[in-house]
């Protein structure tokens, strides 16, 4: 989390602080709603003044968010919101930076500027929201729909193969990564405040409903009727148990496998470590097997790591550089070496 001054005199924020006077402009029933909701509802519990919180979007329909909150933001160039935020980052270190993005923005155009952000480390929350298709361009796939998707711009279904956004993220050694969904307030809140409070780059996932081009992609992992069969709620030190407690997850080696709990013990089963890389790896890609069809989707703090971060990095690097090399004189060094003058 940024490291700011609480003073003594802020008062104490609600919600309703965070949310702008501005009319929301998302079609009726998009999963934006909730999670601009969620966001204004954690922002208050981090202490933080709001003058020090920036939103900064690239291009998409989730790109509107920073019009919605009262807090500093701006709405930028497609892919780009991590490279300016990042540039942010650097030189107010102080701010609370929220980077917001869709799998489009994110994972498309944006990918390297994701990936360098990650692998940098820059004290930010980057929260993709993925509905799986381009909303704001009216419904072509996108880099997370799934092979076969028919959309406009692929009347056949699609032949490319998906993005796992957690996956992809977890090979650039991001620090925090989490899923969560746009229709589970409470989950969605929880996995916000974890990622406020985290050092580093904080990767959110959040799977949004579309309901213009892409209605109900997750609703199997929304609905109550599906829900806690196809998805499991993971959290650190406690065993992979879903299905309201009636299947479990053990570990075949590197393989996670379903047991029926009326059959197998809890001692068996899998004990989720959000420190540990390797079953990260498996967790975050265990839904791919097409021959594993009974593995549900992981939900929640998916990994977590301790590395420094970019910008604490660059100030020890200057304050060492000034101590080595003294102040420095920018006129001196602009007419040091060889010069001319230009008639
Ligand atoms: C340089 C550039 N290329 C393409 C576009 C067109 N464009 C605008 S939004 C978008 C995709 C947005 O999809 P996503 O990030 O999934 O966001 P959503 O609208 O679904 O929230 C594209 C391709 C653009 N605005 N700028
Ligand atoms: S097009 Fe889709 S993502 Fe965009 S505002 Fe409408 S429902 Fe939301």
């Amino acid at each position: 989390m940024a490291e700011v001054s609480t003073l003594n005199h802020t008062p104490t924020l609600t919600a309703k602080d965070f949310a702008s006077d501005q009319e929301v402009r998302w079609c009726p029933g998009c999963g934006d709603y909730s999670i601009l909701k969620q966001v204004q509802t954690v922002l208050p519990e981090l202490g933080i003044p709001r003058e020090k919180f920036a939103f900064i979007s690239g291009i998409g329909c989730s790109s509107r968010f920073p019009y919605y909150m009262e807090a500093y933001g701006l709405h930028s160039i497609h892919g780009r919101a991590t490279a300016i935020a990042a540039g942010l980052k650097m030189i107010r270190p102080d701010l609370s930076v929220w980077i917001i993005s869709g799998d489009g923005d994110a994972l498309s155009i944006g990918t390297n500027h994701t990936l360098q952000l990650i692998r940098r480390n820059f004290d930010v929350q980057l929260l993709v929201f993925n509905n799986q298709i381009y909303g704001l361009t009216k419904g072509q796939y996108s880099p997370t729909s799934e092979e076969g998707k028919v959309t406009k711009s692929t009347p056949m279904g699609s032949i490319d193969h998906p993005f796992n956004p957690c996956a992809l993220v977890l090979g650039a050694d991001a620090t925090f990564v989490a899923r969560s969904l746009d229709r589970d307030p409470k989950h969605l809140q929880m996995v916000l405040k974890r990622a406020a409070h985290h050092r580093g780059t904080s990767f959110v996932e959040i799977y949004q409903n579309c309901n213009i081009f892409n209605d109900g992609a997750f609703f199997v992992f929304t609905e109550k009727e599906t829900k806690f069969q196809k998805g499991i709620y993971v959290e650190h030190g406690k065993p992979m148990l879903f299905d309201n407690g009636k299947k479990g997850i053990k570990l075949d080696g590197t393989k996670p496998i379903v047991v029926d709990m009326s059959e197998a013990s809890v001692n068996d089963l899998w004990i989720h470590d959000e420190t540990d890389i390797i079953k990260a790896n498996i967790l975050t890609r265990m839904f791919e097997d097409p021959d594993k069809t009974d593995l549900p989707r992981p939900f929640g703090v998916l990994y977590v790591a301790n590395r420094p971060c970019y910008e604490d990095l660059m100030k020890q690097q200057i304050q060492d550089a000034i101590e080595q090399k003294g102040k420095g004189d920018i006129t001196k060094l602009i007419n040091s070496g060889d010069t001319w003058v230009i008639a």
